[in-house]
């Protein structure tokens, strides 16, 4: 690996659920793309009514994330931090706090702490079809390569620590959006003419990369709305119902750049930018 290079922590819990829905609950932070992409699949899987979530506050320091009252208010087990989900499912844990969570009601603790997972326990117990057999292979391999160049790709960059580290995170992000671009020249949706995982896992940093990814983690090779195809895919997108209502974009700013001290130190949140392409049609 490269000297400097960031490296994402890998997922500590990833079990099954006991029971349907309303058996669980949800903890996200809107602010952060793998929450948003499981708030995306609930919510179009028809799962918002039965299953319950708990929204954290954008801005998080050294103690994690945490509900700070009002909107930001874990109204089934009152936590002040997401830490004491962590500790009562596993009071040893001593790696990072991070969202989502899916959270067993009965058995009190923490059945998912991988977005990735829960999008399919979601489309599971909604009998859904955003992962169908005969797509499978197809989605897999594009969730792998979009994830590790692109996804992940931006916080390699954003969080290198050396030049080398951060111009190869640089050259795969732009890489794989050329290509991406280049493959929805034929097709609607990633994986055909129907939406599928693969599209709502992407979606969260499509939306989030002019506002942040852009600046904040200096991935200004271009701005998405410079790329025709990926900008009429994202606005078809985030045009489907119920999608809008997940994009906080005031909440992703301010996390993003009041939380990350070492690259934002003044804590300035940028004013733009003032036209993200997809928002107005
Ligand atoms: N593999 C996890 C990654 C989740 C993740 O990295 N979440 C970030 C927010 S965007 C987090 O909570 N980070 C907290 C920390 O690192 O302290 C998933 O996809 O669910």
């Amino acid at each position: 690996m490269t000297s400097g290079a960031f490296v994402r922590q890998q997922s500590r819990f990833r079990g099954r659920p006991h029971g349907g829905p309303e058996r669980h609950h949800l903890y996200v932070a809107l602010a952060c793309p793998w929450s948003q992409r499981a708030v995306i699949v609930r919510a179009v899987l028809g799962l918002s009514e039965v299953l319950d979530i708990s929204y954290a506050d954008p801005y998080r320091d050294e103690r994690g994330w945490a509900f700070t009252g009002g909107r930001f208010t874990d109204e089934l087990n009152g936590f002040d931090f997401l830490e004491q989900a962590y500790r009562a499912t596993d009071p040893g844990y001593d790696g990072r706090v991070s969202v989502p969570v899916l959270w067993d009601k009965e058995d009190r603790l923490i059945v998912s702490n991988e977005s990735a997972d829960i999008v399919r326990i979601f489309n599971d117990w909604a009998g859904g079809d955003l992962y169908p057999p005969e797509l499978q292979e197809e989605i897999d391999g594009l969730n792998e390569w979009i994830y590790s160049e692109l996804q992940n790709g931006v916080y390699r960059a954003g969080f290198a620590r050396s030049q080398e580290a951060y111009d190869e995170a640089f050259r795969g992000v732009f890489t794989s959006l050329e290509r991406l671009e280049t493959h929805l020249q034929e097709r609607v949706y990633l994986a055909g003419d129907r939406i599928t995982e693969a599209d709502w896992r992407l979606l969260p940093t499509l939306l989030r990369f002019d506002a942040v990814y852009h600046t904040h983690f200096r991935c200004n090779g271009k701005r998405l709305i410079e790329y025709p195809n990926l900008l009429r895919y994202t606005t078809d997108l985030y045009n489907q119902p119920h999608i809008a209502e997940t994009f906080a974009l005031e909440e992703i700013k301010r996390h993003y750049y009041t939380t990350h001290d070492e690259l934002n130190p003044k804590r300035i949140i940028p004013a733009g930018p003032l036209d993200l392409g997809f928002t107005s049609a």
